[in-house]
């Protein structure tokens, strides 16, 4: 049986352990789809996603209650849960991501599916299984020091709260991480990202870590010295906060300048072995994690 025909099968079955409310259907139904050959991602794309939309439809016009829906979304996060235990990480990438649900909006799948994706890719992810006020999200993401924030909207209706978040995550003097959108609301529109505080949408994980590697310049060849450079001044950026120290404290006990602190973490400083030496060592990490290029 090729892949497809084994996903549209599998996306059958599960469909039905769904609609019947059995977890331990659904489960057997993905290990045998694994056991088969369909890849995590697969399962993730072409299973859960068009179930849970099917399941939506469903809902929708009043062929099954909230009660049944809940199960069933319940089902899928389990099964989430285990599909995410058994997945391979890719090489750690050096960045760091916050994926959330827009303030407002409840559904929080996509946002999972998206973390799951980066994770897989390389990146450190947190990921929220809950909205947040833009306010506060403004402020944790500013005292995490996250290179990427990617904002996941279902409801149309909360877009203008999207606004609003990337509002008060760029209300801060030093660099702000890059924002990515998509989800649901984007369906169908053709929406500048800029207008929303945005640097890109996204329709899709495998799009997202497109556009997220994109976003703060990873790459698969090699690197130019500048694109080197913005790398590692992202990275001395992102492990200062980490350390939840500022540029001037950093520049103290490494024994530099802040504004040669300033201009390595913008990329903008061709670094001596020795004050690599001095950051690595303030920043209590070995020189060769802060120079990997990856
Ligand atoms: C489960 C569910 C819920 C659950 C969510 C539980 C949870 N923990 O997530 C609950 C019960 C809370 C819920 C509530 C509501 N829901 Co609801 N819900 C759904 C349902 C059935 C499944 C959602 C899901 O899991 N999808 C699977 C994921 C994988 O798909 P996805 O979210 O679209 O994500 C994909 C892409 O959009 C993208 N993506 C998502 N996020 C991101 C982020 C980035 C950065 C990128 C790049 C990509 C990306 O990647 C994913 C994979 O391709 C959908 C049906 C559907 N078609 O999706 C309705 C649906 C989304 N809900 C709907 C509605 C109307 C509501 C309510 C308003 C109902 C009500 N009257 O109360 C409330 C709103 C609550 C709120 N404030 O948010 C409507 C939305 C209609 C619309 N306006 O567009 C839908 C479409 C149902 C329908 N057919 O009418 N819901």
């Amino acid at each position: 049986m090729d892949v497809a025909d084994l996903l549209a099968e599998t996306r059958g079955r599960y469909y039905e352990a769904l609609a019947l409310g059995q977890p331990g259907m659904a489960q057997s139904v993905i290990d045998r789809a694994l056991s088969r050959g369909a890849s995590r991602a697969e399962i993730y794309l072409h299973v859960l996603a068009p179930c849970q939309a099917r399941i939506g439809e469903c809902w929708h016009r009043g062929a099954i209650g909230i009660a049944e829906e809940h199960l069933a979304t319940t089902i899928t996060m389990g099964v989430m849960d285990f599909l995410k235990r058994g997945m391979e990480q890719g090489p750690d990438n050096g960045f760091r991501a916050l994926v959330t649900p827009v303030e407002g909006d409840r559904h929080t799948i996509g946002a999972r599916f998206v973390a799951d994706f980066l994770e897989m890719d390389g990146w450190e992810v947190d990921c929220f299984g809950n909205d947040t006020p833009a306010g506060d999200l403004g402020e944790f993401v500013r005292q995490r020091g996250y290179d990427l924030v990617a904002l996941s909207s279902t409801l149309p209706e909360c877009l203008p709260n999207v606004a609003a978040t990337t509002r008060a995550i760029r209300s801060q003097d030093e660099p702000t991480p890059k924002i990515l959108l998509g989800g649901r609301a984007l369906e169908g529109q053709r929406l500048d990202p800029a207008v929303l505080g945005c640097d890109a949408t996204a329709g899709n994980p495998l799009e997202a870590v497109k556009e997220a590697r994109r976003l703060v310049g990873v790459t698969d060849g090699r690197l130019t010295l500048q694109e080197y450079l913005a790398l590692l001044g992202g990275r001395v950026r992102a492990i200062r906060k980490r350390h939840r120290m500022t540029q001037q404290e950093l520049g103290d006990v490494s024994g530099l300048d802040r504004t040669y602190i300033s201009a390595v973490e913008q990329g903008k400083q061709n670094l001596t072995v020795g004050a690599l030496r001095k950051i690595a060592h303030a920043l209590d990490m070995p020189m060769g994690e802060l120079l990997a290029s990856r």
